[in-house]
């Protein structure tokens, strides 16, 4: 069946698919709704014994700055405590929310980031495809769970429903130019995805959500964390990443998303599994010629570099 290169749920032929598809009531109703919105909001489905063991762990060692940690921690968010955290880890590979995703995308999941917030992030709006992109396009979703009541004050996460289907926004919508871009540019692509929203009269909607509650993200929807009201409040919560297996990984922030070259993601480890994540072309390996460092050219397995170089050089010769 095709699907256009992407996940069953986005895909233009996403009705005829679904025909196809055995699903019960509730499964349907979830494949709709994701497909529709662009995020699904599901109460109920985690322990909340897994919650509190999640919580407790974050407390007494993702921001106790005794506990030694090698990933990225500041105040508000410590990146990948999974890796010493094994209620972490559950929740990021918790099975059936994997089979959820797996529903969702017709693919194994690869959960490959947990990132733990004490407080509300405040993040500006964006798209998770400009930090975690795929090839192809769009095999990637965000699960972002609370581990506390959400209120009006501490920062709830907030998602402009049906931005999932706006382009994947990257530099080269923004400028005219060609360079390669860093996390210095990263304050050009917010406000450049503010003037989206503006000219899409995107509504943010809150995610007022109950201890325990989940929302899975497709890849390209518009988010951000809502401001902070009242002083010294907590905001509890976690967010793991996931990709789907059969794909090219990159981050489009660092790449040359003109000239297609791409920052892989080479060292991915799958949360679930440990193992380190292969990347494919729905299962075809491709030629990866290095451009620069850390970046990357993909070409076809009948192309070689050196070939492509030669056919260049051909060109030039010819005029
Ligand atoms: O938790 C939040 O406030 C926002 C998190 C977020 O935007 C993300 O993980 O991409």
């Amino acid at each position: 069946m095709i699907t256009a290169n992407l996940p069953w749920v986005e895909s233009p032929f996403f009705e005829e698919i679904l025909k196809t598809k055995k699903l019960t009531d509730e499964q349907a109703k979830l494949v709709n709704d994701y497909h529709e919105n662009g995020y699904v909001v599901v109460p109920g489905l985690l322990p909340q014994s897994l919650i509190d063991r999640v919580r407790d762990d974050a407390e007494k060692k993702a921001f106790n700055p005794d506990f030694p940690l090698k990933t990225q921690r500041d105040a508000t968010r410590v990146q990948d405590f999974w890796l010493v955290s094994e209620a972490t880890k559950e929740l990021a590979a918790y099975p059936q929310v994997l089979d959820m995703l797996e529903l969702l995308y017709g693919r194994p999941v690869v959960p490959f980031q947990t990132l733990s917030f004490k407080v509300g992030t405040q993040q500006r709006t964006h798209s998770d495809t400009i930090h975690f992109s795929s090839l192809p396009a769009r095999y990637m979703c965000g699960v972002w769970v609370a581990l506390e009541d959400i209120t009006e004050e501490n920062g709830p996460v907030f998602y402009c429903s049906g931005s999932h289907r706006l382009p994947e926004y990257d530099f080269s919508y923004i400028r005219k130019t060609a360079e390669t871009t860093t996390y210095e540019n990263y304050k050009e692509y917010e406000d450049f995805i503010e003037k989206i929203v503006a000219a899409n009269n995107f509504e943010k909607k809150k995610f007022l959500a109950k201890k325990g509650d989940m929302l899975i993200w497709s890849s390209n929807i518009l988010h951000g964390g809502s401001p902070v009201t009242k002083e010294g409040v907590t905001r509890w919560s976690q967010v793991t990443h996931y990709f789907f297996k059969d794909c090219y990984y990159y981050t489009p922030m660092l790449s040359n998303m003109v000239t297609k070259e791409l920052y892989l993601r080479n060292g991915l480890v799958n949360i679930k599994t440990g193992e380190k994540a292969e990347q494919t072309y729905n299962g075809e390996k491709l030629n990866v010629i290095k451009t620069a460092k850390n970046l990357y050219k993909l070409t076809a397995k009948d192309i070689t570099g050196r070939l492509l170089v030669g056919s260049i050089k051909g060109i030039f010769k010819k005029k």
